[in-house]
């Protein structure tokens, strides 16, 4: 799975993608570093089944760490996109095409009110007002889509007619690549005309969920917005990705034990000199007693387990032993949509199984059916014809 890191420029892309994923990627109080964008890979955090079954797991296309399973996602920071970037304004917005394949993005807004949306510094007494970011990156998105499906509408509306097929097909198969249906442009077309910006914003809000990361939710200023934000706006998550970055490296380093998502940390060495003591204590007090957690891989997690409505499943060839073939126990956990089926499952788990699938074993080794909608946390053996 893809996800997208996006937003204004200098909102903190890159510090939450680094934050994340401790990938070594520029960071600077400017506009437009990144130009280039930066692929790493990140984790989902959940329950492990094993503690629920209460047996030492082996995982192997994932992490169990402390009892909490981490499953990888790719994460992708872009470029800032500033209003206009669809004329060409700052860097365009032609790199968003790397985002083709996300499932998902992450808005990460600067809800400090100290940079304007070209990613200049703003006086504290003269503030931004972030939430018009919201507007601007949205119609920066549209725009894109807008233009993907305009140069290809023309061309399609004539080989549609040669073909004798419905554009919307031609037009599903050209936009597949987006995570865009043609159950989704039919829907779409019922609100909106193909040709229309409108039909753009209906397809990027069902292909292109987005979550709001209120970033830099350290800063003083960040307050009064936050609440706005949130009266206003449904999926927003403050953060403060330099705060997490922090810990992650202190971690890193063995200087503090530190887990994503966790609501403190607990110095470990003595080796802390004063700066660091006084930074991991602005942490504590500003941040975590504040908010929580630094709220990063809460902002991650919600957008694929809550925004896009993912839930883990567990895949195993035998029930009994909770094992793969090899006696490694849980090996995977696989992030599949709610909704998704048995028969779908064994599909992506592997091309053999779903060719000669005949069911599944449930953990009390039931049978059940190709069609059972798969539950959060199901550990099932596929059974298939040999
Ligand atoms: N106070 C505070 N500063 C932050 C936070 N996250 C990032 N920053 C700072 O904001 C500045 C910009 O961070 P970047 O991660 O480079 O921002 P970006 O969105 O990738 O910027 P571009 O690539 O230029 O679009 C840097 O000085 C960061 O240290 C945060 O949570 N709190
Ligand atoms: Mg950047």
């Amino acid at each position: 799975m893809l996800l997208g890191l996006v937003g204004l420029p200098n909102s903190g892309k890159s510090t939450m993608l680094k934050a994340l994923t401790l990938a070594d990627v520029q960071i600077a109080n400017y506009p437009f570093t990144t130009i280039e964008a930066n692929q790493a890979v990140g984790y989902v955090i959940t329950g492990c089944a094993c503690r629920r079954l209460d047996v030492t797991c082996n995982p192997q296309n994932s992490k169990c760490v402390g009892g909490s399973r981490w499953i990888p996602v790719k994460l992708l920071d872009v470029a800032g996109l500033v209003p206009g970037a669809h004329e060409g304004k700052g860097l365009g917005n032609q790199f968003l095409d790397d985002l083709r394949q996300a499932s998902g993005l992450i808005h990460v807004l600067d809800s400090s009110g100290l940079t304007d949306s070209e990613g200049k510094q703003r006086p504290a007494d003269n503030p931004w007002n972030p939430e018009d970011n919201i507007e601007v990156l949205e119609n920066e998105i549209d725009e894109w889509l807008f233009g993907i499906i305009q140069k290809n509408v023309e061309k399609l509306g004539k080989l549609a007619e040669l073909k004798k097929v419905p554009v919307e097909r031609l037009l599903a198969e050209k936009l597949s690549g987006l995570g865009i249906t043609e159950d989704d442009i039919k829907s779409a077309l019922k609100k909106a005309a193909l040709e229309s910006r409108e039909f753009s914003t209906i397809l990027r809000m069902e292909s292109k969920p987005i979550l709001i990361a209120a970033n830099k939710a350290d800063l003083p200023s960040s307050e009064r917005n936050l609440g706005k934000l949130k009266e206003k706006h449904e999926h927003v998550i403050p953060t403060s990705a330099e705060s997490e970055l922090a810990l992650r490296e202190a971690a890193e380093h063995g200087l503090i034990e530190y887990a994503p998502g966790d609501s403190e940390f607990r110095i470990v060495s003595d080796e802390l000199n004063e700066k660091q003591e006084k930074a991991l204590d602005f942490i504590r007090k500003s941040v975590l007693k504040k908010l929580g957690s630094t709220g990063v891989q809460r902002a991650l997690n919600s957008l694929v387990f809550d925004r896009l409505e993912y839930i883990v499943v567990y895949p195993v060839a035998s029930i009994g032993r909770l094992s793969d073939t090899k006696g490694n126990v849980l090996p995977d956990a696989h992030l599949v949509r709610k909704g998704t089926t048995l028969r779908e499952l064994a599909g992506k788990v592997h091309s053999v199984m779903a060719d000669k699938f005949i069911g599944g074993l449930d953990l009390g080794k039931k049978k059940v059916g190709a069609e059972y909608k798969l539950k959060d946390g199901d550990v099932i053996e596929v059974l298939f014809s040999r």
